[in-house]
């Protein structure tokens, strides 16, 4: 692959850009932990699979995902809920991995949220074509914890809307590296991730893999 002068290569991390009151991107943030996370998802998914999960209205979704933590979000046709166990295995999720644990922290601080402390770790992963429509976070049993989001591989396009479905929601880039995070008035922010461009990727070839950490009780 080449790279011409004004592709964006990953930068090093240099400090947060606000994008709604309590909402940040943390652009290469995560850059120096990457193996670290990406070696950390494959223990994590080699235990409890990605898979594609199906909504209350019997559609399947585009994104696979699995969990880690002492609670993992899933979805069926009876709804959405947390739980402590994987209803693939009936076995609770895997640990959370440390490095995981440290950089939701550290990014969590980074945007004004002290004392982050998750206690739930979304893997999700994206292919071409994968998408997730807007919607708010809020099956949490807590608000009062941000939700930070860590991209990993192929880029997206990350949809940030407002309180309000209606509101038009603003489109940002998300390389390898990058990390956002929305709490306090931002907290129920819509959002959501535009269909997944083909592409290939130096260490994740064709995927996208996306963590998101939260405080679910
Ligand atoms: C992202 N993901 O992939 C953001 N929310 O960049 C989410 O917002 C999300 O993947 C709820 C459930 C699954 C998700
Ligand atoms: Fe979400």
């Amino acid at each position: 692959m080449t790279l011409g002068l004004f592709d964006d290569a990953p930068a090093p991390y240099a400090a947060p850009k606000v994008i709604a009151p309590g909402a940040a991107l943390l652009r290469g943030f995560a850059l120096g932990v990457d193996e670290a996370l990406l070696q950390a998802v494959e223990a994590v998914t080699a235990a409890a699979p990605l898979r594609h999960l199906v909504t209350p209205g019997g559609y399947t979704m585009s994104v696979a995902m699995s969990n880690c933590g002492a609670l993992g979000w899933v979805s069926d046709r009876s709804g959405y809920r947390y739980d402590a166990k994987d209803p693939l295995s009936g076995k609770p999720w895997p640990a959370m991995p440390a490095c995981f644990a440290e950089l939701a922290l550290r990014a969590a601080a980074e945007a004004g949220f002290d004392n982050f402390r998750p206690d739930a770790c979304l893997i999700n992963r994206y292919e071409p074509g994968a998408r997730l429509s807007l919607h708010q976070d809020k099956d949490e049993g807590t608000m009062d914890a941000p939700i930070v989001s860590v991209s990993l591989g192929l880029p997206a396009v990350f949809l940030f809307g407002g309180l309000n479905r209606g509101d038009k929601p603003a489109r940002y880039r998300l390389q390898h590296g990058d990390v956002a995070v929305w709490g306090g008035p931002s907290r129920l922010a819509h959002h959501g991730v535009a269909p997944l461009a083909q592409g290939e990727h130096a260490r994740l070839g064709g995927r996208r893999i996306n963590l998101t950490f939260r405080r679910a009780r």
